[in-house]
């Protein structure tokens, strides 16, 4: 039994979202479907990242899954888009329209200024790999985890973090070998991958995800944010540099040259910056 005292922040229809001391946790609550998302679902992914990301007393999110499935008892962290959701074009929300915001979701874990844990209690598929994936770190539960990508069973192909990232985590061969053979890995095989932090045993998952989170929220914040930052801007080109650089300027604003640069403007007065060239 979890000794983690987590507290409902909204009640979401596909989705859990829970806090506790600093740790949010939003998780897919599809299970009868391999926690499969459709267009609803991302949309209220969505809705709860922003809300992590907005809320300063959250410093980790944890992406999981509840389960397990009541039809079956089978584990899952999510099977990727729900082909039922699936038209012609895409997939297909409440309003008709074809959507593919799975993709923005990625970029939301991508670019959260907060470290990002994904806990795979099960079935890690298709666009559900692809999450995992992009996630900062992942833990996976030793008994339960089964990574697979079926992309190229379905007419998918995510072209960005969930292959061409996965390449430079697992290597070029590897990675062509999950998304070409589409073969089931466990949660050690992905462990020795190097696509995997720790293979912790199912009943410990979620309270080991807990800890490497306080464990990370023992650090400094900024560091956190910065270093999360710099790793991604090799790979994230003008949108990393952007990202990373923004960052710098709001570091910048707090100094006293920046105080004086704007406090010269709005007194209409040429700025003195004391002639400092700092080193
Ligand atoms: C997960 C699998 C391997 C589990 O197998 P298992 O345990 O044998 O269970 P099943 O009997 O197959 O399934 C149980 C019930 O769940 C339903 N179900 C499972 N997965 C889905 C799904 N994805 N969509 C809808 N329903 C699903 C089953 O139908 C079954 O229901 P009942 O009991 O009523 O028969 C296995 O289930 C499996 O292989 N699932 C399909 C995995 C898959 O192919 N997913 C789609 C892959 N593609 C994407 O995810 C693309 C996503 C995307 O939007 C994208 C687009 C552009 C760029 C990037 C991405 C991206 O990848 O993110």
């Amino acid at each position: 039994m979890s000794k983690i005292d987590w507290k409902t922040v909204k009640e979401f229809e596909d989705i859990t979202y829970k806090k506790c001391d600093g740790v949010a946790r939003i998780a897919f609550n599809r299970p009868e479907v391999r926690n499969a998302f459709r267009p609803h679902t991302t949309k209220e992914l969505i809705e709860a990242f922003y809300d992590a990301q907005e809320d300063t007393s959250i410093g980790v999110v944890l992406l999981s899954a509840e389960g397990p499935s009541s039809k079956d008892g089978i584990w899952s962290f999510c099977s990727g888009g729900d082909q039922k959701a699936r038209g012609s074009q895409g997939y297909v929300g409440a309003d008709g329209y074809h959507r593919l915001n799975i993709l923005e979701v990625q970029r939301m874990i991508r670019f959260m200024p907060k470290a990002v844990i994904c806990v795979v209690p099960g079935w890690a598929v298709g666009g559900g790999h692809s999450l995992h994936v992009v996630c900062d770190l992942t833990l996976a539960s030793k008994e339960h985890a089964i990574f697979k990508q079926t992309d190229a069973d379905v007419t998918s192909f995510d072209g960005g973090y969930g292959s061409a990232y996965l390449a430079k985590m697992v290597g070029q061969k590897r990675a062509r070998e999950i998304f070409f053979l589409g073969r089931n890995y466990s949660a050690q095989d992905a462990f020795d991958m190097g696509m995997v932090n720790a293979v912790i045993p199912h009943a410990e998952l979620e309270d080991t995800a807990f800890e490497w989170a306080q464990e990370i929220l023992e650090k400094s914040p900024t560091s956190i944010k910065m270093l999360k930052f710099a790793m991604n801007l090799t790979d994230d080109g003008m949108v990393g540099q952007q990202v990373f650089a923004g960052e710098a300027t709001r570091l910048a604003y707090m100094t006293d040259e920046a105080k004086e640069g704007r406090d010269a403007f709005l007194e209409k007065r040429k700025p003195n910056f004391e002639k400092k060239y700092l080193p």
